[in-house]
Formats: C-alpha cells, sequence, structure tokens
C-alpha cells in the first residue's frame, strides 16, 4: 500500500535524516504527531525514479541502524505510553522462571539449546489495571480518547485516527496491546482495514528448541505475519513464551487451555476453572496480546457432533468437550465467563472466542454443532463488551466454496460485525500436502466477503509439523489471499502495488518486479534459472517468451511507432504488420534463444 495521503507526513528515510536512494528497498519510517510514533515502512527505491511504500510486518530485525540481540529483547516502545496513561500500576507478580509453567522439569535445560533457561534481559514487574480497572483500547475509544496505538495504527493504515477509534469503540476492530507487551508495533484487525494473517508456531514439543521458535517468529513476520500465535506445549513452555515475547514486533496469541491441560499432566477431566485461571493470569502477566477461549463448546452441543463424519476437530473443543462429558456440567469458560473478562480487561487482552466445533471436514461443514456454538459465541461476545473486553470470533475450518458466503454473513450478524478470524476455510478434503492451497481459496474468499483475520494453513497441515521453508509457504501463500480480497474490497491504496509492479513488467524493469514482490528470494531464484545472465535482468523481453515473441514487447513496439494515444485502426494496422514479420520469420511461437 502505498502511504501518500495528504493526512501522512513524508517518510523519513534515514534516521540521520540524510536520504540515501539506490535502487532496491529499505526500511524507513513514518512519522506521527510526536517524536515517539515512528511507523515502520518498507521504502521500494524504484529504477525509474520513483518509490513504492509498502506495510512491513518485520520489525527491528529489518533495519541495519538498529542492533538487535534476543538475549536482550525488543526496545520497549509503547512503555511510556502505557505508563503515562495512569491508570496502570505495576505490582508483584511472578518473576520469570522455568518452574512456573507448574509442570515438572527433568532437567531445567532440556531442550533449551544454547540459550539459558530464564529469560537474561532486563527485570520486569508486571502491570495492570489500577484497582482493576478496564485499560482496553475499547474503553479508551469509547470515551473518545485518540491513544497513540491508534494514531500508530491509522498511519499504517493510510486512514484517520477517528476511522481507527471508531471502528475500535464500535467492535467492529481490534487493537490488541497487551499493556505488558510494550515491544509490540501497534496493528489493526477489522473489516474497514487490511486484511491481517497469522501464523502459528510452537506447536512442535518434541523437536523444536527455544531458540528454533524465536526464529520461527522472526522468520514469519520477515515474510509478513501480522499476528503470530505460540501454540507451545510441552516442556519449558512459559520461557519459551518469554522469549517469544520479548522479541516480538507483533501481537502474540495463545491457547491458555493447551498450558492449563499440561499442569494437570494431560487428564481434561482433572482440569478446574481455577487451574486454568491462573494460566491465564500468567500468561496476561507476561504479555500475551489475545487469547482463544473455547467457551462456546456447550455441554448440550457434545450430542450434535456425534453423527458427523470427523467429529471434533479442535484440540482446544475436545479438551472441553471431555471435561463436559466426564463431569456432566457446563464448560467453565462459560460459566466463568464474566470472571475472565474482568482479568483479561485488566491487562487488555483480546478474547478470540475459539470455533471449538468447528467442521473438519467438507460434510460436516456448516451444521447443527458449527451454529450452535456461533449463536453462543454472539451471547459471549456481547458479554465480553460490556466489561469493555476487545474480542474477535474464530471461524472455520473445512467449508466447501459455495457454503462460505453463509459463515461469514451468520457471523457479522449475531456477532454485531466483530472481526471474524478464520482458519482458511479448507475448500476440499483431498489434497493433503497442498492444504495452504486448498484453504487460501477459501480464505480469498472469506476475507473478500469481510474476514479481518486470516490463521494461515501451512502444507504440512493435517500431516506433520511445519518446518522453516512451510512456514514461510504458509505466510505468502495467505499474504496473496489477503492482498487478493483488499484489492476486491477496493482498499485505499491496495491497487497501487500491483500498479507499480505491473508497470516494472511491462518496462521488463526486473529489479524493480523482484524488490516489490511478496517474495523477492524465490522470484528472482525463478529468473535466474532461466536466465542467468545479469544483462537479461534489463533485457526487452521476458523469459516467457524469448526474445523474438513477447506479447509486452509487441505492445512497447506498436505503441513507440504509433505513438501513445491509438485509434482502433491503428491497432489494428499495427497488429496485421507485426503478424506479416511473424509470418516471415517462419510463423513459430517459440524461437531459440541463441540468435
Ligand atoms: C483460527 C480460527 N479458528 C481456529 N483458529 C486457530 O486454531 C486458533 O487461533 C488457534 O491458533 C488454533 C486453535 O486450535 P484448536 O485448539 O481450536 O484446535
Ligand atoms: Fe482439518
Amino acid at each position: 500500500m502505498t502511504i501518500q495521503d495528504a493526512r501522512t507526513p513524508a517518510v523519513s528515510q534515514d534516521t540521520d535524516g540524510q536520504t540515501e536512494r539506490q535502487p532496491g528497498w529499505h526500511k524507513g519510517y513514518v512519522a506521527g504527531s510526536r517524536p515517539d510514533i515512528r511507523v515502520p515502512v518498507r521504502q521500494v527505491h524504484l529504477t525509474n525514479g520513483k518509490d513504492v511504500t509498502l506495510y512491513d510486518t518485520s520489525g527491528p530485525y529489518t533495519d541495519p541502524r538498529i542492533e538487535t540481540d534476543v538475549r536482550r529483547g525488543l526496545a520497549p516502545l509503547r512503555e511510556n505510553w502505557i505508563i503515562g496513561r495512569g491508570d496502570t500500576e505495576e505490582y508483584a507478580g511472578r518473576p520469570v522462571r522455568p518452574e512456573d509453567d507448574g509442570i515438572k522439569h527433568t532437567s531445567p535445560r532440556g531442550g533449551l539449546k544454547n540459550l539459558d533457561a530464564v529469560f537474561p534481559g532486563r527485570p520486569r514487574q508486571p502491570r495492570r489495571g489500577r484497582g482493576g480497572a478496564a485499560v482496553t483500547q475499547l474503553a479508551y475509544a469509547r470515551r473518545g480518547e485518540i491513544t497513540p496505538e491508534m494514531e500508530y495504527v491509522a498511519i499504517r493504515e493510510n486512514v484517520s485516527p477517528e476511522v481507527v477509534r471508531e471502528e475500535i469503540a464500535a467492535g467492529r476492530a481490534v487493537l490488541p496491546a497487551n499493556v505488558n507487551h510494550p515491544e509490540i508495533e501497534p496493528m489493526i484487525i477489522g473489516k474497514r482495514f487490511l486484511v491481517k494473517v497469522n501464523a502459528n508456531i510452537g506447536n512442535s514439543a518434541v523437536t523444536s528448541s527455544i531458540e528454533e521458535e524465536v526464529d520461527k517468529m522472526t522468520w514469519a513476520t520477515k515474510w509478513g505475519a501480522d499476528t503470530v500465535m505460540d501454540l507451545s506445549t510441552g516442556r519449558n513452555i512459559h520461557t519459551t513464551r518469554e522469549w517469544v515475547l520479548r522479541n516480538s514486533p507483533v501481537p502474540i496469541g495463545t491457547v491458555p487451555l493447551y498450558q492449563a491441560l499440561e499442569k494437570v499432566d494431560g487428564r481434561a477431566e482433572d482440569l478446574t476453572w481455577e487451574i486454568y485461571k491462573d494460566t491465564v493470569i500468567e500468561q496476561a502477566e507476561q504479555g500475551v496480546d489475545y487469547m482463544t477461549v473455547h467457551a462456546g463448546v456447550l455441554l448440550p452441543y457434545v450430542p450434535l457432533t456425534a453423527r458427523r463424519k470427523t467429529g471434533i476437530v479442535s484440540r482446544g473443543g475436545s479438551i472441553m468437550a471431555a471435561w463436559c462429558l466426564a463431569h456432566h456440567k457446563e464448560n467453565f469458560l462459560y460459566t466463568h465467563f464474566e470472571e475472565l473478562c474482568e482479568i483479561l480487561a485488566t491487562y487488555d487482552v483480546t478474547y478470540s472466542l475459539g470455533d471449538g466445533l468447528r467442521p473438519g471436514s467438507i460434510a460436516d461443514a456448516n451444521d447443527a454443532a458449527q451454529f450452535a456454538e456461533l449463536k453462543t459465541l454472539g451471547e459471549l461476545n456481547t458479554i465480553a463488551k460490556r466489561h469493555n473486553v476487545q474480542t474477535m470470533i474464530e471461524g472455520p475450518g473445512h467449508v466447501p466454496m459455495h457454503k462460505i458466503k453463509e459463515n461469514i454473513d451468520l457471523q457479522q450478524e449475531i456477532c454485531e460485525e466483530a472481526p471474524f478470524y478464520t482458519l482458511g476455510p479448507l475448500t476440499t478434503d483431498v489434497a493433503p500436502a497442498y492444504d495452504h492451497i486448498t484453504s487460501g481459496i477459501g480464505a480469498a474468499m472469506i476475507a473478500w466477503w469481510g474476514t479481518a483475520m486470516l490463521c494461515y494453513v501451512t502444507p504440512k497441515e493435517h500431516l506433520g509439523l511445519p518446518n522453516r521453508d512451510d512456514v514461510k509457504t504458509g505466510v505468502i501463500t495467505y499474504k496473496i489471499a489477503a492482498h487478493a480480497a483488499d484489492l476486491a474490497k477496493g482498499h485505499p491504496g491496495a491497487q497501487e502495488w500491483d500498479d507499480a509492479l505491473s508497470d516494472a513488467r511491462f518496462e521488463f524493469r526486473w529489479e524493480d518486479q523482484f524488490n516489490l514482490a511478496l517474495d523477492p528470494d524465490t522470484a528472482r531464484e525463478f529468473h535466474d534459472e532461466t536466465l542467468p545472465a545479469e544483462p537479461a535482468k534489463t533485457a526487452h523481453f521476458c523469459s516467457m517468451c524469448g526474445p523474438k515473441f513477447c506479447s509486452m514487447k509487441i505492445s512497447q513496439d506498436i505503441r513507440r511507432e504509433h505513438g501513445g494515444d491509438l485509434k482502433a485502426e491503428e491497432i489494428e494496422a499495427g497488429m496485421a504488420e507485426k503478424s506479416a514479420e511473424f509470418a516471415a520469420s517462419g510463423s513459430r511461437v517459440y524461437l531459440p534463444l541463441a540468435d
């Protein structure tokens, strides 16, 4: 997206005030109304002298002028904003120790590789709303206050701060920003804004180390992940999260139920509200920005899944269903929901109301169990709002294309336009190993109709744990879906990116094409495979057709010979001329490269 609105001041391209301009790209910052509001952007300098400014999720890691050190963590960008509001207090929370996750550690250093067990960065006391106050962006927005966080996202999205405030106040958007996560670069999730992408990491209990999880997080944000969910289980869950949080420029989400289950050695029936509550507080003190809560899986809904083809596929959903059946009691997340709201409000943790009964196969899409839960999520959304807790709603799952629209329409109606956050949906079940594509199709469609954030699916879905390449493939696939939706929605400025790339393509500015691409590395690599020589990148033909036959080259020749504004007859004449040339050269579509 190009930032060129009069409301947004010019990009300062260098922190020392000097403007260096070489083709390629670098990190820039858009200045806000105060010196500590500096919004990062990716500045692409084209060879034709023009600049394109793109949204940037990669954090300080891509700014060579900033030294980062995972042992210290990122600078607490928002700290002064949070303290400056004067409505939070430090309190004696838990020190960060691996023992705090309540799980017996066979070896305190197990699985940590070369990082220490305890995060060595600056000591930090947790904060919370003074006297239990709701210190949420929703509460501020409703009071008519435009926070620095709101101004920050307004600059990022190229809209006025008032639009941001209004959307948050109406519950149509969320700005996840825990008061204990001052390191984040604020971002907003809502249908009036750019479609966002979440990447899940840490679902690799056995194979992963803390270092790898931090690396996966920075890797995902480098390619454009707007938020990251840490789904770590197993050993060192607390410490892994601490490292991820302290080093993350994007909001971090979790499913506290997973850690609570670890505390009772995996026996769902042993879970209690108290154990769950303690886990939520522990994670809120660490700075988790949003939490998936499967409070809509109600006891009477569980039998509705009995005749399904694939039953309950949600991990959180199946844990809560097992608990409900074991005790024959109502879901404790539902019965204690108001209390949970009070806790989340004092840290500004955003709800992501979980879809524990989402369909896990095409056959189960849009069934009674799924929509019964959605109705309950609507009620919970209203309660959460009453407590000033920001809320988004999770959605499916596996849904064939013709049944997708009903999902978003119902959700928007039942949940009063709260942001929808969907997993895909996967539009067919037949392509394991390609479920980033089966789901990317559904993701593009549902985002076009109004889903605000897409939870990525990697090629390893249903098969195994995603590695680095899978994370990248998942993020890029979902960035495509999100941007395709931004275009279809007519998001202001979205098409300028496409136009800039198309101009570069038409004018054979190869380097510009690469630098504007979602994945410059792969684009460059594929091009180099066919045309390895350096001059080829500026040559006036593309690798698809070769030097002698290229639709873009022909169009350019016609333009050059006949001027820019052509009448229909002139175009026809030009085409006839080219046709004669083509016949004279032997009417071969593909000519040998060497000639
Ligand atoms: C997103 C939309 N629907 C589900 N999700 C994500 O799935 C959610 O945000 C979290 O990352 C994960 C939770 O999975 P279970 O526990 O529902 O299977
Ligand atoms: Fe699935």
